[in-house]
């Protein structure tokens, strides 16, 4: 197989698959099964509030062509903001708002692993390269996410998601 061909078969991703499901308002990403514990709050705080939402298991680094799938279709699919939870090097929010112009919310966690507690995962999340911002929230701060999630749709919106020229320039 031609080198053309393969990178063919590669891309581009099935996209098409996450257009067929509609979305809830709230999308929420965990990096592993092993942080579904401390990202329930968020789930229940949303529920709590009546607000739609899904939680799905999407590793940045395991799983990066399911993350750009997932940003790449959240807001066809009706979905107006992200909260995404990670722990260790959690890449996962900024990876995800690489995709999206959606508000992402990101959740530092506590993981087996993490290095001093979690200060590696809110290193991660909030060191974010200008240009790409990512909301942060307390460690383990999941019900937070929630909170800021439900502020956010709260709002009644008015102004580009993108910056416009001045009038006159
Ligand atoms: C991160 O690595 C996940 O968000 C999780 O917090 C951490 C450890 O993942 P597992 O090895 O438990 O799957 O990507």
């Amino acid at each position: 197989m031609s080198r053309a061909e393969q990178r063919l078969q590669e891309a581009p991703f099935p996209v098409l698959e996450e257009f067929e499901d509609a979305g809830p308002l709230v999308g929420i990403l965990i990096g592993s099964e092993s942080d579904r514990e401390l990202i329930e709050p968020a789930v229940d705080e949303l529920d709590e509030r009546g607000i739609s939402n899904e939680l799905r298991v999407l590793s940045a680094h395991r799983d990066p062509r399911g993350v750009a799938e997932y940003g790449s279709t959240a807001a066809l699919r009706g979905v107006r903001v992200i909260i995404a939870g990670a722990g260790m090097s959690a890449a996962l929010p900024g990876a995800v708002a690489a995709y999206t112009e959606l508000p992402v919310i990101g959740v530092p966690l506590t993981s087996s692993k993490s290095a001093a507690g979690g200060l590696d995962a809110i290193l991660a999340i909030v060191q974010m390269p200008p240009g790409v911002p990512v909301a942060c929230v307390s460690l383990n701060g999941a019900r937070n996410a929630a909170i800021l999630a439900a502020k956010i749709l709260a709002q009644g919106g008015g102004y580009p998601a993108s910056a416009r020229p001045a009038a006159g320039t």
